[in-house]
This record gives structure tokens, sequence and C-alpha cells, in this order.
């Protein structure tokens, strides 16, 4: 069933305000999402009514809070078809990889062993990797993109036979909005004795993702980009695997018995949890959760496709406009980058802000994907369960009298 895309706007307050003399018309949705009345009304009431530290103190009080954040653990859980003890809180994304590439390294690299990544990472999946390489000297090769936007897989057999330990990529690319074939290319990874790690910080929010259908052995997202706060982020991993990583950050509750000159680990997830964890935060995000839940994420999807593609089709009957990925619109998540001939991104994008258009402009923190593409920087539109076809046609509306002034 469609999603009542009305209804859901009358939740998002943020979606009242104007931007200059125009109405807000936000498609940098792929940056950060915006947050429903539930979300902020629950971390609210949390510190209103329930804020304590959690896993220390024995009041009323601490163990409400206590119950509070691991309720939110076991919400994503069942989001991901994982279970409760295979979900570490994170800050986001990035740490949550920071977290999978220190502790896979530690465990499971050594000299002339091979990481392999993709050309289209977002530098939070390649740089910790970089890191990781270098410091257990191991080798790091790229998967490399296709003209057509999508990951080259002959070259990915290839560097799967090269001594891979663990592979890294994006579930799909926050620029090209290309979905990887993650089983696929998680069963080669098995098949050749390496770990699979996902970067779905673009998927999780939009559709239903299942770790165990995915046949990844790690996954990670961030909750402010699925209608949840800032600072705080999951990273999923297999639970046996888990159990044989090191910590990354030490200190507070992850311990199990700490001496003058060591100390043991707590089992997981709370030996990946060091100092106080972002509770008020995991809070906002169960309630996240239930609201993708409660619309349900295979409609949120087929939203997101119904808009990529009407933009795609206005696109594409511009000849002025490049287009950065897949062709079909299924192929793709909820997000268009485009360049216009001879006009520099930030150049549209501001003129576009005029209109109180929100679009992001810029390398989207892959680098070498641009390179790879040949241009200084796109410009990006992106998509979520608050916009409207007629935004898209206002998007286009405005792209038009943008190239009539700059071209
Ligand atoms: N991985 C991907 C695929 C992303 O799109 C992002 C953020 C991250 C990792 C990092 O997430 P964080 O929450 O830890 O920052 N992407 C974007 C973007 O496309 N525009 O702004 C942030």
């Amino acid at each position: 069933m469609a999603i009542d895309v009305q209804g859901i706007r009358r939740d998002f307050p943020i979606l009242e305000r104007r931007a200059g003399e125009k109405p807000l018309l936000y498609l940098d949705s792929a940056a950060t999402s915006h947050k429903p009345a539930p979300v902020i009304e629950a971390v609210a009431s949390f510190y209103r009514e329930s804020n304590a530290n959690v896993h220390r103190a024995l009041y009323r009080l601490a163990a409400e809070a206590t119950e509070l954040y691991e309720a939110a653990r076991g919400k994503v859980a069942t989001l991901l078809g994982a279970r409760s003890e295979e979900i570490v809180f994170v800050r986001g994304t990035t740490e949550a990889l920071n977290l999978a590439a220190h502790t896979v390294g530690e465990a499971r690299l050594g000299a002339g062993d091979t990481v392999v990544v993709t050309e289209m990472e977002h530098h939070a999946n390649l740089v910790p990797w970089q890191q990781t390489a270098r410091r257990h000297g191991a080798r790091l090769e790229a998967v490399p993109v296709t003209d057509s936007g999508e990951l080259g897989l002959s070259a990915y057999e290839r560097l799967l036979s090269s001594g891979a330990k663990v592979v890294a990529l994006a579930h799909a690319s926050n620029l090209l909005g290309t979905i990887n074939p993650i089983p696929e290319l998680a069963q080669a990874a098995h098949r050749a004795g390496a770990l699979l790690v996902v970067d779905a910080a673009q998927t999780v929010p939009h559709m239903p993702v299942s770790v165990r259908e995915l046949g990844a052995d790690m996954l990670a997202f961030s909750g402010h980009k699925m209608l949840g706060p800032t600072g705080i982020g999951v990273l999923w991993a297999r639970g046996d695997l888990l159990e044989e990583l090191p910590p990354f950050m030490t200190g507070g509750e992850m311990i199990g018995e700490v001496w003058l000159d060591k100390a043991t680990w707590a089992d997981p997830p709370r030996r990946f949890e060091a100092g106080t964890p972002p509770f008020a935060q995991a809070v906002g995000l169960g309630v996240a959760v239930d609201y993708l839940a409660e619309l349900g994420l295979v409609d949120v999807r087929a939203h997101d496709v119904e808009l990529v593609e009407r933009v795609l089709e206005g696109l594409s009957r511009r000849e002025h406009v490049t287009v950065y990925g897949p062709r079909e619109p299924s192929a793709r998540a909820g997000l268009v980058s485009f360049n216009v001939a001879g006009v520099h991104p930030h150049d549209v994008a501001t003129l576009l802000d005029q209109e109180g258009i929100a679009i992001r402009a810029g390398h989207h923190c892959a680098q070498p994907l641009v390179r790879r593409l040949g241009v200084p920087a796109t410009c990006r539109a992106s998509f979520y369960v608050y916009n409207t076809t007629e935004e898209v046609d206002a998007f286009l509306w405005a792209l038009d009298e943008a190239w009539r002034l700059l071209k």
C-alpha cells in the first residue's frame, strides 16, 4: 500500500518552516533525515522522566533507563532479523566502521593479507581500512566501478583470490545510488575465506534489510539518516565473530575485571560499548524504528523508487544534464546525482537554494569515486518518506530556471 505522504508530513515539525521566502523543499535526506514528532518527543520525555546512566546503578530510575536502552536494542535486532546480543550501539556509521576495521584488523589481518574495498566507498568505509591495512602490513585493493556505475564483478573475483581476508563495501553508494548485490558478493567472499563488512548507511533507512538474507558478517548504519537522533548508530555482527573480536575503545562497563596492570573484557555487545553510551539517542532510535515499521519498509522503498523514477525520467529529457549511476530506478537507492553541462555543482545548488530547495553539491565524501567519474563534484537530490511527487516537479522546474540563468 502506498504510504500517506501528506499524513507523514504533518508529523515533521521542520517541514513547517520556510527557507527564506519559500517553503522548505528538502532533498538531502541521504546526508541526514528529518525527525518526526514521536522521535523528538521520545528523546525529550526520556530526559524529562527517565534519565539516569545505564548499566550502573541499582536504583529504580537507572533500572528504568537501562530497560529503555535495552528495549531499543531489541527493536533494532528485530528490524534486522538479528539477535539483541549482536547489536552494538555506537555513535554512527563512521564509528561502526572504525570499530570493524580496528578489531577485524587485530583479530584477522597479517602481513601479505588483502583487504578488498571498492571505488565507490564513502570515506568512512575506506580510510579506516587504509589505516588498518597499513598497521598490519596488509594490501588494500579496490574493486573498480564500471561506466554504468556498477561494481566490476570479474575484478572482484580476481581480488578475492589474492589472499583476501576481508571485504568492505557499501550496500548502496551514497553518490551513484547503485545497490550492490550483497548476497552474491557475500557468497563469493565466503568461498574465498573472507569476511564481508557492509556499509548499510543508505539502505537500512530505506528498505527491508535482513542481515541473514544478505549473508553479511558485519553491517553498519546511522540513526540520524533513518528519522532517529544524531549520535547513535549500529554495528551488527554475527555473534560468533563478535565473541572473537577484541575491544575497540576501553573504559567504563566494557570490562570483566580490572587490576592495576591488566583487564578482562565483558561479553558482547557490552565489550564494544565503552564509556557512557548514547542512551537517550538509542531510545529515540527505537521510536524511529517503530515509526518506520509502522509505515512498512516495503512501502517506504516503493515510495523512494516512485520518486527516483520521476526524477530520472525528468532529468533524462534534459540534454544538458548528466546523470550518474544505474538507469533502472529499482537498481538504486533513493537518490540521484547529476551535473549540468558547463555549470559548477555549487552554482546549481546555490540557485536552487534561492528557491528554498536543499540539495547537496560536492564530493559526497567519496573523492576516489568523483575522480573516477572525471568531475570536480556532483549535485545530489535524495528522497525520503516526506517527499512528494509535486516536490520532484518543483525541483525540475527550478533546475530549468537555473539552467536559463547559468547556461
Ligand atoms: N557510509 C555511507 C554510504 C554514507 O552515505 C555515510 C554518510 C556514511 C557512511 C557516514 O555516516 P555518518 O553518519 O557516520 O556520518 N553520508 C553522507 C552523505 O552522503 N552526505 O552527508 C553524509
